[in-house]
Protein backbone atom coordinates (compact mmCIF):
# COMPACT_ATOMS: atom_id res chain seq x y z
CA UNK A 1 0.00 0.00 0.00
CA UNK A 2 1.48 3.07 -0.77
CA UNK A 3 1.74 5.89 1.78
CA UNK A 4 2.01 9.91 1.16
CA UNK A 5 2.99 12.00 4.01
CA UNK A 6 1.93 15.67 3.74
CA UNK A 7 4.28 17.69 6.02
CA UNK A 8 4.45 21.59 7.21
CA UNK A 9 0.62 22.51 6.87
CA UNK A 10 -2.36 23.67 8.88
CA UNK A 11 -5.14 21.35 9.37
CA UNK A 12 -8.21 22.80 8.94
CA UNK A 13 -11.32 21.59 10.54
CA UNK A 14 -15.29 22.48 11.36
CA UNK A 15 -13.72 22.74 14.84
CA UNK A 16 -10.29 24.97 14.53
CA UNK A 17 -6.91 24.49 12.94
CA UNK A 18 -3.82 22.45 13.93
CA UNK A 19 -0.34 22.83 12.65
CA UNK A 20 0.20 18.70 12.24
CA UNK A 21 1.30 16.43 9.40
CA UNK A 22 -1.11 13.82 7.50
CA UNK A 23 -0.26 10.46 6.87
CA UNK A 24 -2.06 8.81 4.19
CA UNK A 25 -2.44 5.21 3.06
CA UNK A 26 -3.64 3.76 0.02
CA UNK A 27 -7.32 5.29 0.11
CA UNK A 28 -7.27 6.22 4.17
CA UNK A 29 -5.88 8.77 6.14
CA UNK A 30 -3.90 6.86 8.55
CA UNK A 31 -2.73 9.14 10.83
CA UNK A 32 -3.08 12.91 11.86
CA UNK A 33 0.10 14.09 13.87
CA UNK A 34 0.29 17.24 15.69
CA UNK A 35 3.62 18.83 14.99
CA UNK A 36 4.04 20.16 18.42
CA UNK A 37 4.09 16.32 19.28
CA UNK A 38 6.48 15.44 16.66
CA UNK A 39 8.82 17.96 16.90
CA UNK A 40 9.76 16.80 20.76
CA UNK A 41 12.21 14.22 19.00
CA UNK A 42 9.83 11.59 17.43
CA UNK A 43 10.84 10.44 13.70
CA UNK A 44 8.59 11.67 11.45
CA UNK A 45 7.21 8.79 9.90
CA UNK A 46 8.49 7.14 6.54
CA UNK A 47 6.30 7.90 3.48
CA UNK A 48 6.75 6.50 -0.27
CA UNK A 49 6.37 10.68 -1.02
CA UNK A 50 6.03 13.84 0.73
CA UNK A 51 4.16 16.57 0.05
CA UNK A 52 5.26 19.76 1.31
CA UNK A 53 2.64 22.21 2.61
CA UNK A 54 4.43 24.47 4.34
CA UNK A 55 2.40 28.00 4.42
CA UNK A 56 -0.62 26.27 3.17
CA UNK A 57 -4.17 25.26 4.54
CA UNK A 58 -4.83 21.19 4.72
CA UNK A 59 -8.39 20.87 4.18
CA UNK A 60 -11.07 17.92 3.75
CA UNK A 61 -12.40 17.73 0.17
CA UNK A 62 -15.42 19.82 -0.53
CA UNK A 63 -18.54 18.39 -0.73
CA UNK A 64 -20.98 20.21 -2.88
CA UNK A 65 -24.06 18.44 -2.25
CA UNK A 66 -26.50 19.91 -5.42
CA UNK A 67 -24.98 19.66 -8.81
CA UNK A 68 -26.63 19.25 -12.49
CA UNK A 69 -24.58 17.40 -14.29
CA UNK A 70 -26.25 16.47 -18.20
CA UNK A 71 -29.73 17.43 -16.49
CA UNK A 72 -32.42 17.40 -18.86
CA UNK A 73 -34.14 20.94 -18.74
CA UNK A 74 -36.44 23.47 -20.72
CA UNK A 75 -35.69 20.88 -23.57
CA UNK A 76 -32.08 21.10 -23.71
CA UNK A 77 -28.89 19.75 -21.43
CA UNK A 78 -26.90 21.28 -18.90
CA UNK A 79 -23.45 20.85 -20.55
CA UNK A 80 -21.45 19.62 -18.23
CA UNK A 81 -21.26 16.04 -17.98
CA UNK A 82 -20.29 13.95 -15.38
CA UNK A 83 -16.64 13.52 -16.64
CA UNK A 84 -15.91 17.47 -17.54
CA UNK A 85 -17.94 18.40 -14.50
CA UNK A 86 -16.54 15.95 -11.87
CA UNK A 87 -13.32 17.27 -13.27
CA UNK A 88 -13.80 20.93 -12.80
CA UNK A 89 -14.92 20.07 -9.34
CA UNK A 90 -11.82 18.62 -8.87
CA UNK A 91 -9.91 21.67 -9.71
CA UNK A 92 -11.70 23.34 -7.57
CA UNK A 93 -11.07 21.46 -4.09
CA UNK A 94 -14.47 19.15 -4.39
CA UNK A 95 -14.13 15.77 -3.53
CA UNK A 96 -17.46 14.74 -3.43
CA UNK A 97 -20.54 15.85 -5.10
CA UNK A 98 -24.29 14.73 -5.06
CA UNK A 99 -26.29 15.17 -8.33
CA UNK A 100 -30.00 14.84 -9.33
CA UNK A 101 -31.71 11.80 -10.82
CA UNK A 102 -34.62 13.30 -12.47
CA UNK A 103 -37.88 11.54 -12.63
CA UNK A 104 -39.56 12.19 -15.14
CA UNK A 105 -43.60 12.17 -15.19
CA UNK A 106 -44.78 8.61 -16.15
CA UNK A 107 -41.16 6.93 -15.60
CA UNK A 108 -40.56 4.77 -12.16
CA UNK A 109 -37.89 5.91 -9.60
CA UNK A 110 -36.21 2.94 -9.84
CA UNK A 111 -35.92 3.32 -13.74
CA UNK A 112 -34.70 6.75 -13.36
CA UNK A 113 -31.87 5.85 -11.02
CA UNK A 114 -30.51 2.98 -13.44
CA UNK A 115 -30.62 5.74 -16.23
CA UNK A 116 -28.36 7.81 -13.23
CA UNK A 117 -25.88 5.73 -12.67
CA UNK A 118 -25.29 4.47 -16.37
CA UNK A 119 -24.89 8.38 -16.82
CA UNK A 120 -22.21 8.44 -14.36
CA UNK A 121 -20.28 5.05 -14.16
CA UNK A 122 -17.07 5.10 -15.04
CA UNK A 123 -17.05 8.60 -15.52
CA UNK A 124 -16.83 10.45 -12.76
CA UNK A 125 -12.98 11.94 -11.57
CA UNK A 126 -14.06 12.25 -8.23
CA UNK A 127 -16.31 10.40 -5.51
CA UNK A 128 -20.34 10.72 -5.98
CA UNK A 129 -24.00 10.20 -4.79
CA UNK A 130 -27.17 10.77 -5.70
CA UNK A 131 -30.51 12.48 -4.77
CA UNK A 132 -34.02 12.15 -6.50
CA UNK A 133 -36.27 14.63 -8.05
CA UNK A 134 -39.83 13.28 -7.52
CA UNK A 135 -41.95 15.21 -9.94
CA UNK A 136 -44.62 12.12 -10.51
CA UNK A 137 -46.49 11.44 -7.06
CA UNK A 138 -48.65 8.30 -7.26
CA UNK A 139 -48.84 4.99 -5.56
CA UNK A 140 -45.84 3.50 -6.76
CA UNK A 141 -43.66 6.16 -6.78
CA UNK A 142 -44.24 6.11 -3.28
CA UNK A 143 -43.01 2.69 -2.62
CA UNK A 144 -40.50 3.15 -4.42
CA UNK A 145 -39.47 5.42 -2.21
CA UNK A 146 -37.91 3.16 -0.26
CA UNK A 147 -36.01 1.22 -2.32
CA UNK A 148 -34.64 4.56 -3.14
CA UNK A 149 -33.58 4.64 0.41
CA UNK A 150 -32.00 0.68 0.34
CA UNK A 151 -30.44 1.80 -3.16
CA UNK A 152 -28.46 4.41 -0.74
CA UNK A 153 -30.39 7.43 -1.91
CA UNK A 154 -32.67 8.71 0.70
CA UNK A 155 -33.23 12.89 -0.15
CA UNK A 156 -35.93 13.21 -2.28
CA UNK A 157 -36.09 16.69 -4.07
CA UNK A 158 -39.56 18.17 -4.98
CA UNK A 159 -40.67 21.70 -6.62
CA UNK A 160 -43.16 23.88 -5.43
CA UNK A 161 -42.30 25.68 -8.99
CA UNK A 162 -42.03 25.19 -12.58
CA UNK A 163 -46.42 23.76 -13.13
CA UNK A 164 -46.72 21.23 -15.51
CA UNK A 165 -43.29 20.29 -15.26
CA UNK A 166 -41.71 19.40 -11.96
CA UNK A 167 -44.40 21.02 -9.84
CA UNK A 168 -46.25 19.23 -7.30
CA UNK A 169 -49.30 20.18 -5.67
CA UNK A 170 -49.07 20.98 -1.81
CA UNK A 171 -51.29 17.19 -1.17
CA UNK A 172 -49.11 15.41 -3.48
CA UNK A 173 -45.93 17.22 -1.19
CA UNK A 174 -48.17 16.00 1.98
CA UNK A 175 -47.90 12.40 0.69
CA UNK A 176 -44.55 12.46 -0.48
CA UNK A 177 -43.18 14.19 3.05
CA UNK A 178 -45.63 11.18 5.02
CA UNK A 179 -43.72 8.23 3.32
CA UNK A 180 -39.65 10.07 3.46
CA UNK A 181 -40.55 10.66 7.59
CA UNK A 182 -41.47 6.95 7.53
CA UNK A 183 -38.16 6.43 6.82
CA UNK A 184 -35.94 9.38 8.15
CA UNK A 185 -35.19 10.82 4.86
CA UNK A 186 -35.07 13.98 4.18
CA UNK A 187 -37.11 15.74 1.38
CA UNK A 188 -35.92 18.63 -0.24
CA UNK A 189 -37.98 21.58 -1.40
CA UNK A 190 -37.66 24.20 -4.25
CA UNK A 191 -39.28 26.61 -2.34
CA UNK A 192 -40.91 29.31 -4.80
CA UNK A 193 -44.78 29.79 -5.58
CA UNK A 194 -44.83 28.78 -9.00
CA UNK A 195 -49.01 29.33 -9.99
CA UNK A 196 -48.24 32.86 -8.57
CA UNK A 197 -44.80 33.44 -10.84
CA UNK A 198 -46.29 31.87 -14.09
CA UNK A 199 -49.23 34.23 -13.52
CA UNK A 200 -46.61 37.37 -12.85
CA UNK A 201 -44.39 36.03 -15.86
CA UNK A 202 -47.85 35.78 -18.45
CA UNK A 203 -48.24 39.46 -17.45
CA UNK A 204 -44.95 40.82 -17.86
CA UNK A 205 -44.73 39.31 -21.45
CA UNK A 206 -48.18 40.55 -22.30
CA UNK A 207 -46.70 43.92 -21.33
CA UNK A 208 -43.49 43.30 -23.91
CA UNK A 209 -40.71 42.87 -21.07
CA UNK A 210 -38.89 40.25 -22.59
CA UNK A 211 -35.44 41.03 -21.36
CA UNK A 212 -33.87 38.55 -18.75
CA UNK A 213 -34.04 41.35 -15.59
CA UNK A 214 -37.99 40.22 -15.99
CA UNK A 215 -37.04 36.59 -14.40
CA UNK A 216 -36.09 37.87 -11.27
CA UNK A 217 -39.12 40.99 -11.36
CA UNK A 218 -41.20 38.16 -12.03
CA UNK A 219 -40.14 36.10 -9.42
CA UNK A 220 -40.23 38.13 -6.07
CA UNK A 221 -38.48 37.44 -2.83
CA UNK A 222 -41.93 36.83 -0.82
CA UNK A 223 -43.48 34.56 -3.40
CA UNK A 224 -40.18 31.84 -1.91
CA UNK A 225 -40.90 33.66 1.37
CA UNK A 226 -44.25 32.13 1.08
CA UNK A 227 -43.42 28.86 -0.41
CA UNK A 228 -40.57 28.24 2.45
CA UNK A 229 -43.00 28.91 4.87
CA UNK A 230 -45.50 26.26 3.52
CA UNK A 231 -42.84 23.91 2.91
CA UNK A 232 -41.89 24.53 6.50
CA UNK A 233 -45.84 23.98 7.78
CA UNK A 234 -46.26 20.51 5.42
CA UNK A 235 -42.92 18.92 6.70
CA UNK A 236 -44.31 19.86 10.39
CA UNK A 237 -47.79 18.17 9.70
CA UNK A 238 -45.54 15.46 8.25
CA UNK A 239 -43.08 15.24 10.55
CA UNK A 240 -40.08 15.02 7.72
CA UNK A 241 -37.17 16.84 7.92
CA UNK A 242 -36.86 19.52 5.48
CA UNK A 243 -33.98 20.83 3.76
CA UNK A 244 -34.59 23.97 1.62
CA UNK A 245 -32.33 24.34 -1.20
CA UNK A 246 -30.77 27.34 -3.14
CA UNK A 247 -32.10 29.43 -0.18
CA UNK A 248 -31.82 33.33 -2.12
CA UNK A 249 -33.85 35.71 -0.12
CA UNK A 250 -34.22 36.89 3.75
CA UNK A 251 -38.27 36.30 3.59
CA UNK A 252 -37.21 32.47 3.16
CA UNK A 253 -34.28 32.28 5.73
CA UNK A 254 -36.58 34.18 8.45
CA UNK A 255 -39.29 30.79 7.55
CA UNK A 256 -36.13 29.04 8.47
CA UNK A 257 -35.22 30.80 11.36
CA UNK A 258 -37.96 30.76 13.06
CA UNK A 259 -38.78 27.16 12.47
CA UNK A 260 -34.92 26.17 13.67
CA UNK A 261 -36.01 27.97 16.86
CA UNK A 262 -38.82 25.86 17.49
CA UNK A 263 -36.73 22.75 17.10
CA UNK A 264 -38.22 21.76 13.57
CA UNK A 265 -35.93 19.39 11.84
CA UNK A 266 -35.11 22.54 8.91
CA UNK A 267 -32.35 23.47 7.17
CA UNK A 268 -31.42 24.96 3.95
CA UNK A 269 -27.95 26.14 1.96
CA UNK A 270 -27.18 28.70 -0.32
CA UNK A 271 -25.06 28.86 -3.47
CA UNK A 272 -21.92 31.17 -4.26
CA UNK A 273 -24.44 33.12 -6.31
CA UNK A 274 -26.78 34.63 -3.89
CA UNK A 275 -24.11 35.50 -1.65
CA UNK A 276 -21.81 37.66 -4.81
CA UNK A 277 -24.22 38.09 -7.56
CA UNK A 278 -27.18 40.23 -7.90
CA UNK A 279 -30.41 41.45 -9.73
CA UNK A 280 -28.27 44.15 -10.92
CA UNK A 281 -26.53 41.14 -12.87
CA UNK A 282 -29.46 39.93 -14.66
CA UNK A 283 -30.01 43.39 -15.67
CA UNK A 284 -26.76 43.59 -17.69
CA UNK A 285 -27.37 44.78 -21.11
CA UNK A 286 -27.30 43.50 -24.32
CA UNK A 287 -28.77 40.01 -23.27
CA UNK A 288 -25.77 39.28 -20.78
CA UNK A 289 -28.49 39.16 -17.98
CA UNK A 290 -29.24 36.29 -19.78
CA UNK A 291 -26.18 34.57 -18.22
CA UNK A 292 -27.40 34.82 -14.94
CA UNK A 293 -30.87 33.07 -14.78
CA UNK A 294 -31.51 30.62 -12.56
CA UNK A 295 -34.05 30.05 -9.97
CA UNK A 296 -34.57 31.30 -7.63
CA UNK A 297 -33.39 34.22 -9.23
CA UNK A 298 -30.50 36.86 -8.06
CA UNK A 299 -32.06 39.15 -5.73
CA UNK A 300 -31.20 42.62 -4.74
CA UNK A 301 -27.99 42.88 -3.23
CA UNK A 302 -29.05 43.86 0.27
CA UNK A 303 -30.15 40.66 0.78
CA UNK A 304 -26.16 39.15 0.70
CA UNK A 305 -25.50 40.81 4.27
CA UNK A 306 -28.47 38.98 5.65
CA UNK A 307 -27.12 35.52 3.46
CA UNK A 308 -23.76 35.92 5.38
CA UNK A 309 -25.17 36.49 8.65
CA UNK A 310 -27.44 32.93 8.09
CA UNK A 311 -24.05 31.00 7.08
CA UNK A 312 -22.38 32.51 10.69
CA UNK A 313 -25.84 31.43 12.43
CA UNK A 314 -26.30 28.07 11.27
CA UNK A 315 -29.57 28.68 9.85
CA UNK A 316 -27.95 28.46 6.74
CA UNK A 317 -25.76 25.55 7.22
CA UNK A 318 -24.65 24.30 3.85
CA UNK A 319 -23.13 26.04 0.61
CA UNK A 320 -23.67 24.30 -2.30
CA UNK A 321 -23.69 25.32 -6.34
CA UNK A 322 -26.32 24.33 -8.16
CA UNK A 323 -24.01 23.59 -10.67
CA UNK A 324 -26.44 23.88 -13.94
CA UNK A 325 -24.46 24.94 -16.64
CA UNK A 326 -26.18 26.28 -20.06
CA UNK A 327 -23.83 27.85 -22.79
CA UNK A 328 -24.62 31.63 -23.87
CA UNK A 329 -24.17 30.79 -27.37
CA UNK A 330 -27.15 28.28 -28.16
CA UNK A 331 -28.47 27.53 -24.56
CA UNK A 332 -29.30 31.13 -23.11
CA UNK A 333 -29.78 32.25 -26.48
CA UNK A 334 -33.49 30.44 -26.96
CA UNK A 335 -34.50 32.92 -24.79
CA UNK A 336 -33.54 35.60 -26.66
CA UNK A 337 -36.93 38.03 -26.70
CA UNK A 338 -38.89 35.89 -24.05
CA UNK A 339 -37.05 35.53 -20.61
CA UNK A 340 -38.72 32.65 -19.71
CA UNK A 341 -37.33 30.53 -22.57
CA UNK A 342 -33.78 31.07 -21.11
CA UNK A 343 -32.63 27.92 -19.63
CA UNK A 344 -32.66 28.14 -15.65
CA UNK A 345 -29.08 27.73 -14.21
CA UNK A 346 -26.12 28.63 -13.96
CA UNK A 347 -21.92 27.33 -13.46
CA UNK A 348 -20.18 27.36 -10.53
CA UNK A 349 -19.01 23.64 -9.78
CA UNK A 350 -15.04 24.58 -9.89
CA UNK A 351 -15.08 27.75 -7.98
CA UNK A 352 -17.74 27.29 -4.64
CA UNK A 353 -14.26 26.74 -2.17
CA UNK A 354 -12.64 29.82 -3.76
CA UNK A 355 -15.47 31.96 -3.41
CA UNK A 356 -15.77 30.79 -0.02
CA UNK A 357 -12.35 31.24 0.98
CA UNK A 358 -12.80 34.95 -0.19
CA UNK A 359 -15.60 35.12 2.28
CA UNK A 360 -12.91 34.27 5.12
CA UNK A 361 -10.45 36.98 3.50
CA UNK A 362 -13.29 39.15 3.67
CA UNK A 363 -14.12 38.84 7.28
CA UNK A 364 -17.50 37.25 6.86
CA UNK A 365 -16.64 33.62 7.91
CA UNK A 366 -13.94 31.87 10.06
CA UNK A 367 -11.15 29.92 8.58
CA UNK A 368 -13.14 26.57 10.40
CA UNK A 369 -16.80 27.85 9.62
CA UNK A 370 -15.29 28.34 5.97
CA UNK A 371 -14.54 24.12 5.95
CA UNK A 372 -17.75 23.40 7.99
CA UNK A 373 -20.49 24.65 5.29
CA UNK A 374 -17.88 23.49 2.48
CA UNK A 375 -17.37 20.02 3.68
CA UNK A 376 -18.41 18.98 7.25
CA UNK A 377 -21.85 19.50 7.19
CA UNK A 378 -22.78 18.63 3.81
CA UNK A 379 -21.20 14.89 4.74
CA UNK A 380 -23.28 14.95 8.37
CA UNK A 381 -26.49 16.56 6.64
CA UNK A 382 -26.63 13.76 3.69
CA UNK A 383 -25.41 10.81 5.58
CA UNK A 384 -21.25 10.89 4.45
CA UNK A 385 -19.79 11.46 7.56
CA UNK A 386 -17.04 10.26 9.25
CA UNK A 387 -16.05 8.40 5.79
CA UNK A 388 -15.97 12.50 3.73
CA UNK A 389 -15.98 15.94 5.54
CA UNK A 390 -13.49 15.21 8.00
CA UNK A 391 -9.32 14.96 7.89
CA UNK A 392 -9.72 12.12 10.68
CA UNK A 393 -7.65 8.41 10.90
CA UNK A 394 -9.78 6.27 9.11
CA UNK A 395 -11.64 8.32 6.70
CA UNK A 396 -11.37 8.83 2.87
CA UNK A 397 -7.86 10.56 2.23
CA UNK A 398 -10.28 13.36 0.18
CA UNK A 399 -7.91 15.91 1.08
CA UNK A 400 -7.15 19.64 -0.43
CA UNK A 401 -3.96 21.59 0.30
CA UNK A 402 -5.16 25.48 -0.07
CA UNK A 403 -2.59 28.43 -0.85
CA UNK A 404 -4.21 30.83 0.97
CA UNK A 405 -1.91 33.34 -0.41
CA UNK A 406 -2.11 32.88 -4.13
CA UNK A 407 -4.08 35.27 -6.31
CA UNK A 408 -6.29 34.09 -9.52
CA UNK A 409 -9.08 35.62 -11.67
CA UNK A 410 -11.63 34.00 -12.40
CA UNK A 411 -12.87 33.49 -16.34
CA UNK A 412 -13.79 31.59 -18.69
CA UNK A 413 -10.51 31.64 -20.58
CA UNK A 414 -8.86 29.56 -17.77
CA UNK A 415 -11.94 27.57 -16.08
CA UNK A 416 -12.31 23.56 -16.39
CA UNK A 417 -16.73 23.72 -16.85
CA UNK A 418 -17.60 22.86 -20.37
CA UNK A 419 -19.71 25.81 -20.14
CA UNK A 420 -18.76 29.31 -22.74
CA UNK A 421 -18.79 32.28 -20.04
CA UNK A 422 -18.21 32.60 -16.33
CA UNK A 423 -20.24 34.23 -13.88
CA UNK A 424 -17.36 35.73 -12.47
CA UNK A 425 -15.62 36.78 -15.30
CA UNK A 426 -12.61 39.00 -14.43
CA UNK A 427 -12.86 38.54 -10.39
CA UNK A 428 -9.56 38.42 -8.29
CA UNK A 429 -9.59 36.15 -5.89
CA UNK A 430 -7.30 35.32 -3.14
CA UNK A 431 -6.19 31.65 -2.36
CA UNK A 432 -6.03 28.51 -4.83
CA UNK A 433 -6.13 25.06 -4.70
CA UNK A 434 -2.83 23.09 -4.70
CA UNK A 435 -3.20 19.84 -4.58
CA UNK A 436 -6.41 17.43 -4.52
CA UNK A 437 -6.78 13.85 -3.31
CA UNK A 438 -9.55 12.14 -3.92
CA UNK A 439 -9.16 8.92 -2.17
CA UNK A 440 -5.49 8.93 -2.08
CA UNK A 441 -5.16 9.73 -5.20
CA UNK A 442 -3.52 12.56 -6.83
CA UNK A 443 -6.27 14.68 -8.91
CA UNK A 444 -4.90 17.90 -8.98
CA UNK A 445 -1.14 18.94 -8.05
CA UNK A 446 0.35 22.37 -9.08
CA UNK A 447 -1.89 23.48 -12.18
CA UNK A 448 -1.93 19.73 -13.87
CA UNK A 449 -4.88 17.32 -13.71
CA UNK A 450 -3.57 14.01 -12.65
CA UNK A 451 -7.21 12.56 -12.16
CA UNK A 452 -8.72 9.40 -14.33
CA UNK A 453 -12.50 9.07 -15.38
CA UNK A 454 -13.57 6.15 -13.59
CA UNK A 455 -11.86 6.90 -10.39
CA UNK A 456 -15.19 8.20 -8.71
CA UNK A 457 -17.02 5.63 -7.25
CA UNK A 458 -20.69 5.80 -6.41
CA UNK A 459 -21.41 6.60 -2.81
CA UNK A 460 -24.60 5.17 -1.16
CA UNK A 461 -25.28 7.51 1.61
CA UNK A 462 -26.50 6.79 5.55
CA UNK A 463 -29.78 9.39 7.04
CA UNK A 464 -29.31 12.90 7.93
CA UNK A 465 -26.90 12.94 11.01
CA UNK A 466 -28.69 16.04 12.86
CA UNK A 467 -32.21 15.04 13.37
CA UNK A 468 -33.43 15.87 16.28
N1 LIG B 1 -33.64 24.29 -9.55
C1 LIG B 1 -32.52 23.70 -9.33
O1 LIG B 1 -32.27 23.26 -8.23
N2 LIG B 1 -31.62 23.57 -10.30
C2 LIG B 1 -31.80 24.01 -11.60
C3 LIG B 1 -33.09 24.62 -11.85
C4 LIG B 1 -33.96 24.78 -10.70
O2 LIG B 1 -34.97 25.41 -10.76
ZN1 LIG C 1 -34.49 24.04 -7.66
ZN1 LIG D 1 -30.57 22.56 -8.62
Amino acid sequence: MSTTLISGGTVVSANGTLDADVLVAGEKIAAVLAREVTETGEAAPAADRVIDATGKYVLPGGIDVHTHMEMPFGGTFSVDTFETGTRAAAWGGTTTIVDFAVQAKGTSLLATLDKWHSKADGNCAIDYGFHMIVSDVNDQTLKEMDACIGAGVNSFKMFMAYPGVFYATDGEILLAMQQAARSGATVMMHAENGIAIDQLVAQALAAGHTDPVYHGLTRPPELEGEATSRAITLAKVAACPLYIVHLSARQALEAVAQARDTGQNVFAETCPQYLYLSLDDLARPDFEGSKFVASPPLRPKDHQASLWSGLRTNDLSVVSTDHCPFCFKDGKELGRGDFSKIPNGMPGVEHRMDLLHQGVVAGELTLPRWVEVASTTPARMFGLYPRKGVIAAGSDADIVIYDPAARQTLSAASHHMNVDYSAYEGMEITGRVATTLSRGRTVIDNGEYLGAAGHGAFLPRGLNQYLL
